[in-house]
């Protein structure tokens, strides 16, 4: 793999650049398929797509980082475990919701072992829809895309990154984040062009890609969970809606219950792979609009010109 890494474009990001500690070269983005990350996720990536065998019944759970996957894991995985595990037992109780579904890119001996030994086929990814392996795409397994208006996911990864390198704000100006972010420069980014892969995608496999867009599902919830357990397979009876088991897949699911726990509070996640990572770093306030605590008047009117111009001629609404 070191061949190709060579020859892929580079860039240390800002936030490894105002470490202290040496990151002995693994704190880089490499430019893949037209894609920045890291290259330990990048060289999960390519062995996925050179390994994994997606079933047909899959459903896969994608999504930029910070646009809402913890809790679209959490609720997929209470909709499809629902018939074994009431609000009271379930493991999301226990267990951190992406210890519960993995991503394909780092945890591809859990999901191949879990496609032997369970009947859940929940896989996640952060990769965009052109570095999905072939068999996902040939399996015609089905998507769920959440998606979120791109300057709270810009303030979550920028508070995210802060937290986890241990740095205080003033290291890493959020301005030098955004200026990067605005380039196209960012986790898995550019953030625009990941969305409109999934969005090409579900004009040409119409009813195989489902979108659902987080700030949707803080508004309604209740009718977003029921579109995301029909659309995977697992759709709520009458009975089941007249018992109040939509609500209490929500409440067991909802930011102020996850991020009570023990296991979401205190534990952490991955520690031999990429470092260990506290699990709150993924609980921080689960709210819309924290971007207007952080963007200046200027930098509004150009992420607005950005959206407008990149999503020309799409139907989604990202600012
Ligand atoms: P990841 O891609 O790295 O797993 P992801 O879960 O997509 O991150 O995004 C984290 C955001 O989701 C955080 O947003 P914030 O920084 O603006 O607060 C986090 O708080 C929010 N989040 C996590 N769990 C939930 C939940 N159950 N309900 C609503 N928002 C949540």
């Amino acid at each position: 793999m070191d061949d190709l890494f060579e020859t892929l474009p580079r860039h240390t990001c800002s936030w490894i650049k105002a470490l202290s500690i040496p990151t002995k070269g693994k704190g880089a983005y490499y430019k893949y398929e037209g894609f920045w990350n890291f290259r330990i996720l990048l060289e999960g990536a390519i062995l996925a797509q050179r390994t994994f065998k997606a079933q047909p019944s899959d459903v896969f759970l994608c999504s930029s980082p910070k646009a809402g996957t913890t809790w679209l894991k959490a609720l997929a995985f209470a909709i499809v475990t629902r018939k074994q595990f009431d609000a009271a037992s379930s493991p999301l109780l226990t267990t951190f919701p992406h210890d519960c579904v993995h991503y394909l890119e780092s945890g591809l001996e859990q999901i191949n072992e879990n496609h032997k030994n369970s009947d859940f086929p929940l896989v996640a990814t952060h990769l965009p829809y052109a570095s999905l392996p072939k068999s996902v795409v040939d399996s015609d397994c089905k998507i769920v895309y959440i998606y979120r208006n791109i300057k709270d996911v810009l303030v979550s990864h920028y508070c995210y990154m802060i937290e986890v390198a241990k740095l205080q704000v003033e290291d890493v100006p959020f301005e030098v984040v955004f200026d990067e972010f605005c380039q196209g420069i960012s986790w898995y980014g550019p953030y625009w062009d990941h969305i409109l892969g999934y969005w090409k995608a579900s004009q040409e496999r119409p009813g195989r890609i489902l979108f659902l867009k987080y700030e949707d599902m803080k508004m309604d919830t209740t009718s977003n969970v029921k579109r995301l357990a029909e659309f995977i397979g697992y759709p709520f009876s009458i009975e089941e809606e007249k018992t109040g088991m939509v609500e209490s897949i929500i409440k067991l699911c909802s930011f102020d219950n996850l991020s009570n726990l023990e296991v979401n509070k205190n534990g952490n996640y991955r520690p031999e792979k990429i470092g260990a990572v506290a699990n709150r770093h993924l609980f921080r306030k689960g709210k819309d609009g924290d971007w207007k605590n952080y963007f200046t008047d200027e930098m509004e009117k150009k992420m607005n010109k950005l959206v407008d111009e990149k999503l020309i001629g799409i139907d989604l609404v990202l600012k």
